[in-house]
C-alpha cells in the first residue's frame, strides 16, 4: 500500500496556500510561480499513479510557455507523448485543490476509480524550461514522485516537445527514436539532411534564417543541435537568453498578437525570420518588406505550405492516401478558403486547444493541424506510415520511389507527438529550399483577411456557452443574434466570442475587408458581450 507517512511528511513541506483554487486547463496548471509549489508536488504524486495505471513512463513538464517570466506551470504527458487523458485532468484538478488533510483520501479515491495496481512500478521523466523558478519547482515534482516510491529521470532543461518525444521513445522500445536529447537531434538532422540532399549538395550558397528565441529554452537547444545540421543552413539566434527577460516583448505569442517585430532582432528588408515561444512548441515566420511593412506568416500559412507540399508528393506516389487539415475558429478565413477551394483539401474546425486538433487529425491518413498562433504538426496514420516506408524501399518506378522517400523523411522530421518549433522550422526550411520559394512568395500564396483579437473582462466568463467549434454562442440568449447583426454590416466579415481556457477573459475575434472594419467589428462585438 501507499506509504501514508512519507506522503504526509513531504506534503507538509509543500503546503497549499489557503483558499487557492486552480484548474488543469488546456495548458495544464498555469499561474504565478510562487503559488505552484504544492501543485508540483502533487503532480509528482499523480504522475506516479498514472504511470502505475498505464504501466508506462509518464512525463512531467515544468513550463508556462509564452506566459511572463514570473509565471510557471506544469503538464503531464501520457505514454505515447500525448496530452493527459481528460478523466485524469479532472483528477489533477481535484488533487491540486485538496486540503492538506485530504490529499491521501483523494489519492486513494483516484486509485480506486482508475483501478491502479499499487504494486506496479512507476517511472516518471521530468523536464523544465529556463524560468528562474523552474529548477526548484521541478525538485518539488521529484519530491512527489519519490514520496510514492516512483523512480524518475530528470532530463533537466528541455523544450516541451523534446520531453513529449522522450516519453514516446521510452514507451515504444526505441521505435520512435533514441530516448535521449542527442537521439532527437540525430533523428531530426538525418531526416533534414536526407530530405534536402539534392538541393543543398548542389553547391547552393548558404541560407540564412534569423530566429527570435523569446529568451527561452529554444536558444539553448538550437545551439546544441546546430552542429548536427548542414552548414548551408545558417541560423542566426536573437533573444538567446544571454540578456533580456523570457517572452518580454519577444517570442511567437508577442509577434502574433501584436503583429510586429520582436524587440532584440535586427532585420533587413525581405529577410526571412521566425520566432519561437518560451518552451519552443510554437513558431511563426515573418519579414519586413522594402517599404518597412511587417508581414506575419502564421500557423495557417505554415499549414498551407506543408499540406500543399505533402499533397504534391502524394500525387506522385499515386497511393490513395487521404490528407486533411485541421484548424480552429481563429484560422484566417482566407486560409480556409484557399485550402478548400484552390487546394481541394478537406478542412475541419475544432475547439481551441491542441488536444482537440490532434485528436481530429488522427482521423486522416495524413492529418496536418496548426493553430493560427503557430502550434502544430503533422500526423501519419500507422497504415500511411507503413505504406510509405514500404514504397520508399521497394517501389520500382524511380519517380514514385523518390516521392515516397521524401514522405518518409517528413515522417521522421516532424514531431508527431506535439507541435515543435525546431522540427516545424526544419520542415519549413526544407520545403522552401526544395521548392525554391522565397519568404515573399510563400507569403503571397493568399492574402490574410485583416483581423483583430480583443480581450473582454467580465464578471463570469462561463456565462458564455458556445457551439459549432466555438464559432457560435448559444448563451447568453440573444448574444449570437447581436453578433450576426453586427457582422452583416461589413464585407468578408466574421466574428465570434468564447471564454478563454487559460485566462480570466472572454476573447473576441473579428475579420473584415479592411483593418479599420475588423477593428470596428471587434469593438462592437466586445460591447455586445456585456
Ligand atoms: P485560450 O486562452 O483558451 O484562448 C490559448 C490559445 C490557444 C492555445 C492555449 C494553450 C489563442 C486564441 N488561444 O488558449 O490557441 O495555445 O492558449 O496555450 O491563441
Ligand atoms: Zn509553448
Amino acid at each position: 500500500d501507499m506509504d501514508l507517512n512519507a506522503i504526509t511528511k513531504f506534503s507538509a513541506l509543500h503546503a497549499k496556500p489557503d483558499g487557492l483554487i486552480l484548474q488543469y486547463g488546456t495548458a495544464g496548471f498555469r499561474t504565478k510561480a510562487n503559488c505552484l509549489d504544492h501543485v508540483m508536488y502533487r503532480m509528482g504524486l499523480l504522475a506516479v499513479l498514472r504511470s502505475k495505471q498505464t504501466k508506462s513512463t509518464i512525463g512531467v513538464m515544468v513550463t508556462a510557455s509564452h506566459n511572463p517570466e514570473e509565471d510557471n506551470g506544469v503538464k503531464l504527458i501520457d505514454p505515447l507523448g500525448e496530452m493527459l487523458a481528460p478523466s485524469w485532468e479532472e483528477h489533477a484538478t481535484c488533487l491540486a485543490n485538496a486540503e492538506e488533510q485530504n490529499v491521501h483520501a483523494v489519492l486513494a479515491e483516484i486509485c480506486h476509480r482508475e483501478a491502479v495496481n499499487q504494486q506496479q512500478k512507476a517511472m516518471i521523466i521530468i523536464g523544465r524550461d529556463t524560468r528562474p523558478s523552474s529548477e526548484k519547482l521541478s525538485q518539488s515534482v521529484i519530491d512527489g514522485v519519490t514520496a510514492l516510491g516512483g523512480q524518475y529521470h530528470d532530463y533537466g532543461l528541455v523544450t516541451t516537445p523534446q520531453l513529449h518525444y522522450l516519453v514516446c521513445c521510452q514507451n515504444t522500445n526505441g521505435q520512435y527514436g533514441k530516448a535521449t536529447v542527442e537521439g532527437y537531434y540525430q533523428k531530426l538532422s538525418k531526416a533534414f539532411v536526407d530530405l534536402t540532399k539534392q538541393t543543398f549538395s548542389n553547391g547552393n550558397e548558404s541560407r540564412a534564417l534569423k530566429i527570435d528565441c523569446a529568451s527561452g529554452i529554444g536558444a539553448l537547444k538550437l545551439k546544441e543541435m546546430e552542429h548536427y545540421l548542414p552548414r548551408e543552413l545558417s541560423l542566426h539566434l536573437f533573444n538567446d537568453g544571454s540578456k533580456g527577460k523570457l517572452n518580454h516583448l519577444c517570442g511567437a505569442d508577442f509577434v502574433k498578437s501584436h503583429q510586429k517585430l520582436p524587440l532584440g532582432i535586427e532585420v533587413k528588408p525581405n529577410e526571412r525570420c521566425c520566432s519561437f515561444d518560451g518552451d519552443a512548441d510554437r513558431i511563426v515566420y515573418y519579414y519586413n518588406d522594402a517599404a518597412g511593412h511587417f508581414h506575419l506568416i502564421d500557423g495557417d500559412k505554415i499549414a498551407t505550405l506543408i499540406s500543399s507540399f505533402l499533397k504534391e508528393l502524394l500525387l506522385e506516389v499515386g497511393e490513395n492516401l487521404k490528407i486533411g487539415v485541421v484548424q480552429t475558429a481563429y484560422a484566417n478565413g482566407s486560409s480556409t478558403q484557399y485550402l478548400e477551394e484552390i487546394m481541394k483539401v478537406p478542412v475541419h474546425c475544432t475547439k481551441t486547444g491542441v488536444k482537440h486538433l490532434h485528436h481530429k487529425a488522427q482521423e486522416f491518413d495524413i492529418g496536418v493541424y496548426f493553430e493560427a498562433n503557430g502550434h502544430g504538426t503533422v500526423l501519419f496514420s500507422k497504415t500511411a506510415e507503413t505504406k510509405i516506408r514500404q514504397l520508399a524501399k521497394e517501389e520500382m518506378d524511380e519517380k514514385k520511389r523518390k516521392a515516397a522517400m521524401m514522405l518518409e523523411n517528413v515522417i521522421d522530421l516532424i514531431n508527431q507527438t506535439v507541435g515543435d518549433a525546431i522540427s516545424d522550422m526544419l520542415l519549413v526550411e526544407a520545403i522552401l529550399v526544395l521548392k525554391g520559394l522565397s519568404v515573399q512568395q510563400w507569403d503571397g500564396i493568399y492574402t490574410d483577411l485583416p483581423n483583430r483579437q480583443l480581450k473582454v473582462m467580465v464578471a463570469d466568463r462561463q456565462v458564455i456557452d458556445t457551439t459549432d467549434a466555438e464559432r457560435r454562442a448559444v448563451r447568453p440568449v440573444g448574444l449570437q443574434e447581436a453578433i450576426d447583426d453586427l457582422v452583416k454590416k461589413y464585407r468578408s466579415s466574421r466574428a465570434f466570442v468564447r471564454p478563454s481556457g487559460t485566462e480570466d477573459v472572454v476573447r473576441v475575434y473579428a475579420e473584415a475587408d479592411s483593418q479599420e472594419n475588423a477593428d470596428k467589428l471587434a469593438t462592437e462585438v466586445s460591447l455586445a458581450v456585456f
